[in-house]
């Protein structure tokens, strides 16, 4: 019996060692792995002292007894009161003083708001390293800092470092709905609620405070900035107040998104004008009742007229005067109102040369400077239309020189490939943070503007649309964590280098081997160009279905309507004309020294030449390309630079955990399909649109390709597809009998091995089955059982719905015969675009 025991144990205990654990992407870059060289932090005391105080110094102590013990391997313990033995010392000013005995003398008392220094402290034979916060913020963010250093393999500091954050607002929106759907949220459910109520179980919400404060984010705004009537209803409230409670302990503050017609749909007052005093008088006893159940409540975020949200306009009012009605109410509790500057018309006139959708925030907002209350901030997103691919900084930045501003960045990939594309967006949020708007003919990056530097204003910051889910790596593609990470650290530091911020962010998320740490840096840090590359070059704005779900190609659909994502394309040129000379007069919008750049065609920087310029396809870039030309060249690049993400991916097998290995692997093995997709689409639009061919020749012409259509089917039809840019041909073959339709061809390769791609369309309303043979003898099948959220609704064949599978390494020789059989179910025909055979 004894004997069986032991060996058992035995057997645990190797394979506990042996195993690479097991991982869901849940901790994200808080998983404190055990490092390599342990004894490099030997001096680390193993007691954590904590001085009775905050709730934060508890989080505090738990997180480094956790991240610790895991990290190095040896156990470490919480300790309470005053001791004079080596020890980690995390505290706070406060708690230090409520403690009163000078157990350290380690001058902390100029330290900013929310910062924290750590040093080490040696006297006599008492080793101590202390980490103190001026608040419980700042030393929850000490804590943090000491683990990332660990995790990451830094060495230990020699001497005391001092940190602070950039600005006071580092907040994440989430566009979540009370029935539990999140707005352009691409990872599942909410974590906040489900069925018009707060969920029951908000373990994830408390996990989602822990990832925030480890990065530095302070404000969480809970709901929709469409925000749900119900929102300020009392019982909503007393809800609410049960996820501020989750966030508490991580310096969290919750916010709300208001509607600003509440005091009329919840208060049932005759009027919601904001300067009408039943009004006033509303907002102050709602924001009271408020503070009663979340005494640290951090404000509201207002969305008026805007998308069919109501607004001050109702009532011939500005969003100065809505802002402060709302604003005058929070005060007294130290309440903030971010205001959003996304404020335009959606039914502009296509035919009105004049009109602009860029101009929009600027004119609504210019001349309303100086005018808000000190604690509104404008929250304006980085560029004037709406996330696109690539857009210049908002004029807005450096026309508010007397009012708070937040930079508002969508941390959700919306117009960027909704978490099914590697895309890192740091470095196009530092494009625009750097962006010197040289307003007063001085320089005023954009970062400065909102930290509020630049303009010596009390607030401002950063706000991230995050929208994470309930998957259980919280925003499915487990490179788009980066971007939460990274927004994150560049609200705390703008100043620092995207290397920076990607190296230590791939450390902590997948470990430090070398191999590990170099591809998946080198992975990231160019997909940002590489999206552009394949989508939207120049300047032109994402060219995704605008009228859909923002997902795949669709290139017309921004044109001809309200919504001004216009480029005013035809048969001689393409691009806005937003010149003052001729065009819009949006340039005029920036300061002189920057609107002089942007002016001339020769000046303007090339990747925002369409945003700026129109111009015929024939004009030449500043690389001596033509326009037309330079849209071919990159979206091939970009897309053959797609189909390196899967076999520079797979040198990693083995060095990272199965887990999280497979389902990065899936996710490229669909972007390296689906960019093949966008770059057919757009470079046959452009081919067709300016009757220019690709010098090359690519364009339109794939000798590899058989389209399904010209295929000897039995059962299938051919159907045309809508926009016609999105299938090969423009066509599509679908499968309308139960009993399954079949497609064959004869090859005419020479003997080789090839292979064998089959591009078809998969919507959320159906599981077709399909299975391939060559000559009669099976060569793999599939269903079609993808749920990509873009096409939840979308049952059509087009750019959101086509995808692909490959089947590698199949010998062929001339005159074999290859049958594709296709199964639908539902109401999804199992439909196919077209078969390739490639070589290896
Ligand atoms: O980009 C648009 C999005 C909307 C969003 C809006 C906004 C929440 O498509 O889904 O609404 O911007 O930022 O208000």
């Amino acid at each position: 019996m004894r004997r069986s025991r032991n060996l058992g144990l035995l057997l645990l205990f190797f394979a506990a060692t042996l195993c690479v654990r097991a991982e869901t992407g849940s901790e994200a870059w808080l998983r404190y792995a055990p490092i390599a060289e342990p004894s490099r932090y030997a001096t680390l005391p193993s007691r954590i002292l904590v001085l009775p105080g905050s709730p934060a110094d508890l989080a505090a102590a738990n997180e480094l007894q956790r991240g610790l013990t895991s990290m190095l391997g040896r156990p470490f313990t919480i300790v309470h009161g005053v001791h004079g033995t080596d020890a980690i010392i995390v505290t706070n000013l406060a708690s230090l003083t409520r403690a009163g005995a000078a157990i350290f003398t380690f001058t902390g008392d100029k330290l900013l708001p929310e910062a924290f220094t750590l040093g080490e402290k040696v006297e006599g034979k008492t080793h101590r390293l202390i980490i103190l916060g001026a608040d419980p913020r700042g030393e929850l963010y000490g804590a943090f800092h000491l683990l990332e250093i660990v995790a990451s393999g830094q060495p230990l500091p020699t001497k005391p470092i001092s940190d602070s954050p950039s600005s006071p607002v580092r907040w994440v929106n989430q566009w979540d709905n009370l029935d539990g759907t999140i707005e352009r949220g691409y990872a599942g459910r909410s974590i906040f609620y489900d069925n018009g109520h707060v969920r029951a179980d908000l373990t994830r919400v408390s996990g989602y405070g822990r990832l925030l404060a480890s990065v530095g984010i302070n404000g969480v705004t809970v709901n929709n900035v469409n925000s749900d009537l119900r929102t300020l209803e009392p019982e909503m409230i007393v809800e609410f107040a049960r996820i501020a409670d989750q966030l508490r302990p991580w310096g969290v503050r919750m916010s709300l998104s208001v509607d600003l017609s509440s005091p009329q749909v919840v208060g049932h007052l005759p009027t919601f004008d904001p300067v009408d005093p039943t009004v006033i008088a509303w907002w102050r006893i709602k924001v009271d009742e408020i503070y009663k159940a979340i005494p640290d409540f951090g404000g509201f975020v207002i969305k008026a007229d805007s998308e069919g949200r109501v607004g001050p306009s109702q009532y011939h009012r500005t969003p100065a005067e809505a802002a402060n009605a709302v604003a005058r109410a929070l005060k007294p509790h130290g309440g903030l109102v971010l205001y959003r500057g996304f404020v335009y018309n959606n039914h502009l006139d296509y035919n009105d040369l004049k009109a602009d959708r860029a101009r929009a925030g600027y004119d609504n907002f210019h001349a309303l400077d100086g005018k808000f209350e000190s604690n509104v901030v404008i929250q304006v997103k980085n560029g004037p239309i709406d996330f696109q691919v690539r857009e210049p900084a908002s004029p807005l930045f450096a026309a508010l020189q007397h009012t708070s501003q937040a930079i508002e960045l969508q941390i959700t990939q919306e117009y960027l490939g909704q978490q099914r594309h590697m895309v890192f967006l740091v470095p196009m949020w530092k494009t625009t943070l750097d962006t010197d708007m040289r307003a007063d003919n001085r320089s005023t990056p954009v970062k400065e503007i909102v930290e509020g530097k630049s303009f010596h204003q009390p607030l401002g910051g950063f706000v991230g649309v995050a929208n994470v889910g309930l998957d259980a790596n919280w925003m499915h593609h487990p490179m788009a964590m980066a971007n939460l990470y990274g927004f994150g650290k560049l609200a705390w530091n703008p100043g620092l280098t995207t290397d920076q911020i990607l190296d230590t962010w791939t450390r902590l998320t997948w470990g430090n081997h070398p191999t590990v740490v170099s591809t998946i840096d080198e992975l990231q840090r160019h997909s940002w160009h590489v999206y552009e590359q394949y989508t939207g070059n120049l300047g032109i704005g994402t060219l995704t279905n605008i009228l859909s779900y923002h997902f795949g190609p669709g290139i017309e659909s921004a044109e001809r309507n309200g919504w001004g994502q216009w480029f005013r394309a035809d048969s001689t040129g393409i691009g806005m004309d937003r010149t003052v000379a001729t065009g819009t007069g949006y340039i005029g919008q920036y300061p002189p020294e920057l609107a002089k750049v942007y002016e001339d065609v020769n000046t303007c920087p090339d990747d925002l030449l369409l945003f700026m310029h129109h111009v015929p396809y024939t004009h030449v870039l500043h690389d001596g390309k033509t326009v037309v030309q330079y849209v071919y060249d990159a979206h091939y690049e970009g897309a053959a630079t797609a189909q390196t993400y899967v076999p520079r991916w797979q040198t990693l097998k083995g060095l990272i955990d199965d887990e999280r290995y497979e389902q990065t692997l899936k996710l490229f093995t669909y972007q390296a399909g689906h960019a093949i997709v966008w770059r057919d689409a757009v470079t046959r639009w452009f081919q067709k649109e300016s009757g220019i061919p690709d010098k090359l020749g690519r364009v339109g012409n794939y000798p590899d390709r058989i389209e399904a259509e010209n295929m000897t089917a039995e059962g299938y039809t051919p159907v045309d597809v809508k926009p016609w840019e999105t299938a090969s041909n423009s066509k599509a073959v679908v499968c309308n009998q139960a009993s399954g339709c079949s497609l064959t061809t004869t090859l005419d390769k020479p003997a080789d091995n090839y292979n064998i791609i089959v591009q078809y369309f998969d919507f959320w309303s159906g599981k077709s089955r399909f299975s391939v043979d060559l000559n009669g003898k099976p060569i793999g099948n599939w269903i079609a059982d993808d749920t990509l959220p873009p096409v939840r609704a979308e049952n059509q064949p087009n750019g959101d719905t086509s995808t692909r599978i490959t089947f590698p390494n199949i010998p062929l020789k001339p005159g074999d015969t290859l049958t594709l059989h296709g199964t639908p179910d539902n109401t999804e025909p199992a439909p196919v675009d077209y078969v390739e055979i490639t070589k290896q």
